[in-house]
């Protein structure tokens, strides 16, 4: 079966998507999306990524779910944990990622949010390399390529710099393949 990604590899919710399938040593290839085009609807019905498709015809939208079909489909560590206290920990990081996070980190729609959101994960990450146990699950892959794409500007990297936990866990991801391979 091959397995491709529909999306652009610059888009945080793309790379959190490939991260999962690496990590779970899911092969894939990476192909953009026919913006504009009914091509898109078809793999996407909200016209946005990432979308996953397989050579069997399945079909995913939505990060979390394409990251779920990776912990379910590949080996390794789990992403997804089955133990309810861990589970419920990765899906409220990942919902709070979604919902608070994404638009004022990446596109910078609210500075105050923006402020209180990394002050957030700086505290939640405060002695700690992940979020929830002790190797990386869903939680960190919606997060650390928004901090990632945060960095790339000088403005943002102070920001991230005036965070020491965040400097730390950005710095751990640095060496890991999963987040070496899918750098735009
Ligand atoms: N909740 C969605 C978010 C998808 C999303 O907003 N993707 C962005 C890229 S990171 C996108 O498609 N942007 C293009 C657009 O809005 O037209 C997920 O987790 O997949």
């Amino acid at each position: 079966m091959s397995v491709t990604i529909h999306g652009h590899p610059m888009s945080t919710w793309t790379r959190t998507a490939r991260m999962a399938l690496l990590e779970r040593g899911v092969d894939h290839a990476v192909q953009m999306p026919a913006f504009g085009q009914p091509e898109h609807a078809r793999v996407h019905p909200f016209r946005k990524m990432p979308a996953l498709e397989t050579s069997d015809g399945l079909l995913r939208f939505e990060s979390l779910a394409i990251g779920a079909w990776a912990d379910a489909m590949g080996a390794g560590v789990r992403l997804l944990p089955d133990a309810p206290e861990a589970r419920s920990a990765v899906l409220q990081w990942y919902s709070a990622a979604v919902d608070y996070l994404y638009r004022p980190v990446v596109h910078g729609s609210d500075d105050a949010a923006r402020d209180a959101g990394l002050d957030a994960l700086d505290a939640a990450y405060t002695g700690r390399t992940f979020l929830v146990g002790d190797g990386p699950t869903l939680a960190d892959l919606a997060i650390v390529p928004m901090l990632a794409w945060h960095a790339r500007e000088q403005e943002g990297a102070a920001r991230l710099a005036a965070r020491p936990a965040l400097v730390r866990v950005l710095r751990w991801w640095q060496g890991r393949p999963s987040f070496v391979a899918t750098a735009a």
